[in-house]
């Protein structure tokens, strides 16, 4: 089973995606993802100049052996870029084995853990009452965990709310926080931010949240880098009476010390690592035990074979799973996360947010949806297809993640 075509297809139905496509001349195909929002076409170069070459004529069943010539024999090793090209080699050729064997890759990777994947979806509002509407209208769709995100008085515009964003292109649909479509544009949006004005407002909305759902619906926030160790330490304890499942990337994720103040000072959940590449980047949060949720996406942290190591590891400390799992993430890379999720101990929740239709048009997808809960199918493979002609008709558009400054002008986390 020998690989003898290796392509790289962009497409940008809604919002940029890349995908690794190889095929072996036995005739089986495989994809993966290596999309990098906003920095898709690093990813490109990466993978078209550095690694289609070095794949063509291999063993596609040598997984782990791949894995270990692309990572050591570059010498430059982690980073983004480097690590979701591998990634994409990576899940094409679980793909491909999956097909080979006739196998789901979630039955080769040891089986069902258990029936289906808890997932969380985003609500988001700049009122209360916008933001009320969007958790029922969450609830009706079926999720059982619900991502709570407000608008702060005084600030224009801020990332994760609703209403900040664009509208689906003549779907009468209200606008979605991630971008999907995403902003199309030369240059990134600019939003601003003021932490304290954060930090007043948001218990006071969970406690409003709380009263009008009642104590058993879990709750997720995402504190999206903003805050340093002191304030995030302030937030978690504030939300204590709100009683989180998890605050997500309380402080820059760079600094693995920080964490251990935040813990000083609260009992909140903490989840980390959306942007995290490898098992090195949560060596000492794992270790020391500053988390409680690993974020990484298959997609960036080196594809399932070094996820999974990641969280066997982090499994010893009852640290558990709680993939990224945003629309930029594709549907491929969301099925290998389904399949890693399902068979896994320890797994925690996973993050989804529906694909719009046109991307769902280019990636056919034989995942379900049942009752709050996700299974990835049980066709060989991911169980995603790309139809390459649908994908030809978008092509990629440059698009930015937006950033922050303050109300000085200085440049913020965000
Ligand atoms: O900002 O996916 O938890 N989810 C997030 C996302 C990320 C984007 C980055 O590409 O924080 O919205
Ligand atoms: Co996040």
């Amino acid at each position: 089973m020998i690989i003898d075509r290796a392509e790289v297809i962009v497409t940008s139905p809604s919002r940029n995606f890349v995908t690794l496509r190889l095929t072996t001349d036995d005739g089986l195909v495989g994809i993966g993802d290596a999309t990098l929002n906003g920095r898709e076409l690093a990813v490109v170069a990466y993978l078209k100049d550095h690694v289609v070459p070095l794949l063509l004529g291999r063993d596609a069943h040598r997984i782990e052996d791949t894995w270990q010539f692309l990572y050591r024999s570059a010498y430059w090793r982690r980073g983004p870029v480097t690590m979701a090209a591998i990634a994409a080699v990576d899940m094409a050729l679980w793909d491909i084995k999956g097909k080979a064997a006739g196998m789901p890759v979630y039955q080769m990777l040891g089986g069902a853990s258990r029936t289906g994947l808890l997932a969380y979806g985003h609500a988001s509002g700049t009122s209360n009452e916008e933001l009320f509407d969007s958790v029922r209208s969450h609830q009706e769709q079926g999720f059982k965990a619900i991502r709570v995100q407000t608008g702060v008085p005084g600030l224009k515009s801020i990332y994760g709310i609703a209403s900040n964003a664009t509208y689906e292109p003549g779907s009468g649909k209200k606008g979605r926080y991630d971008y999907e479509p995403a902003v199309r544009g030369a240059l990134p949006k600019e939003e601003d931010w003021d932490t304290r004005s954060y930090l007043r407002h948001v218990p006071t909305v969970f406690e409003a949240v709380r009263n009008e759902f009642g104590p058993e619906l879990p709750l997720l926030h995402d504190g999206h880098h903003r805050m340093t160790p002191i304030q995030a330490a302030q937030l978690g304890k504030s939300l204590e009476p709100y009683d989180l499942f998890w605050l997500e990337d309380c402080t820059p994720a760079e600094n693995p010390e920080s964490l251990r103040l935040v813990r000083q000072h609260t009992t909140t959940p903490l989840a980390i690592g959306e942007i995290f590449n490898t098992v090195w980047d949560y060596q000492q949060i794992i270790r020391e035990q500053l988390i409680d949720y690993v974020r990484g996406a298959v997609t960036h942290m080196g594809g399932i074979s070094h996820l999974k190591k990641t969280l066997d590891y982090a499994a010893q400390y009852q640290i558990k799973s709680g993939m990224h799992g945003p629309t930029d993430i594709s549907p491929v890379g969301m099925a290998a996360a389904m399949h890693l999720g399902l068979s896994i101990h320890n797994f925690g929740i996973q993050e989804y947010m529906k694909h719009s239709d046109r991307t769902n048009e280019v990636f056919q997808q034989s995942f379900t949806w049942t009752d709050g809960m996700l299974h990835p199918g049980d066709l060989p493979g991911l169980g995603v297809e790309l139809d390459v002609d649908a994908a030809g008709k978008y092509p990629y558009e440059q698009a930015y993640l937006p950033f922050n400054r303050l109300a000085d002008g200085t440049v913020h986390d965000w």
